[in-house]
């Protein structure tokens, strides 16, 4: 994977690994950016300013239009902002995977991922800190919960989020909600605990992967309503190729789960 580390931050990051953390700013929020350059001053303005708690990485992945250099400019005069530029795109997934390395190196106590699209409300941040502060491994924002909601959002998308997190209840006996929500915060401690080597999903599945991980090991997974707002401004990179690469993985994973439930049952081992 190629990277370079800007011009400081993510070096800072690295280099700071084994400073004592200022009790102060304990939480990390990773924002990956593809081609967001309308969006990321605002998104990083609102984060920076819903909780004095939270510093900012951004991971972009040499966005065409320039989002880079903005959010580097951003970071200059901002020293809980850092950027990793790395060369071309290379998904969410592995952003967050790289996100979630620097951040626990960094000692870090909570990792968020958060979209560079409006469409996650900042404002909620403290709310989802609030529940790692009460013991939650995860906590998740989200739409499908008793006072959740989407704004702008088409017909078409909901019924797909739905039918997702749907179908992942069945399938894997899962008990959240919404399970691709990209709202969401770790305890650092607890994803530490996993090899994350093996996670093999790209696009949403990532999210579904790593919540259905915390569930089967009995990790504490909270969701938290929140308004969803339909970005505004910018292209949406969500895929036919992310849809189907869900559908096969999450329905392999449950009926690989299944077939080891019945197995045990069968032979007691
Ligand atoms: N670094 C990096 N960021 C990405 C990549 N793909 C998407 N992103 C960012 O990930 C976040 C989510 O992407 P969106 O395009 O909003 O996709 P989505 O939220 O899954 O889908 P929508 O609901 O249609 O918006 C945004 O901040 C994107 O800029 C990628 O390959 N690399
Ligand atoms: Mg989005």
């Amino acid at each position: 994977m190629s990277e370079n580390p800007g011009i400081r931050g993510v070096a800072a990051l690295q280099e700071a690994a084994a400073a004592p953390r200022t009790a102060v700013r304990d939480a990390l929020v990773i924002i990956p950016t593809y081609n967001e350059a309308e969006n990321i001053r605002h998104v990083l303005e609102s984060v920076l300013d819903a909780s004095p708690r939270v510093d900012v990485l951004v991971i972009d992945d040499g966005s065409p239009d320039g989002t880079g250099a903005i959010a580097e400019r951003f970071a200059q005069d901002e020293e809980r902002v850092a950027v990793l530029h790395r060369e071309g795109k290379q998904g969410l997934a592995s952003a967050y995977l790289r996100g979630f390395e620097l951040g626990q190196a960094r000692g870090y106590r909570y990792l968020f991922e958060f979209d560079a699209d409006g469409s996650h409300p900042a404002a909620r941040l403290p709310a989802l800190i609030d529940e790692l502060d009460g013991g939650a491994d995860l906590v998740i924002g989200s739409r499908w919960v008793p006072g959740g909601a989407t704004e702008n959002w088409p017909v078409q998308r909901q019924l797909l989020s739905r039918s997702a997190s749907l179908y992942c209840r069945v399938l894997l006996r899962s008990r959240v909600r919404d399970i691709t929500a990209g709202y969401r915060g770790y305890r650092t401690d607890s994803l530490g605990g996993f090899d994350l080597g093996p996670v093999g999903s790209t696009g949403y599945c990532f999210q579904i992967e790593m919540a259905w991980m915390f569930e089967r090991l009995g990790k504490r997974v909270v969701e938290v309503p929140i308004t969803f707002v339909e970005r505004r401004l910018g292209q949406s990179k969500m895929s036919r190729s992310i849809i189907t690469e869900a559908l096969w993985r999450v329905t392999s994973w449950g009926l690989g789960f299944r077939a080891r439930g019945l197995a045990y049952r069968l032979t007691g081992r």
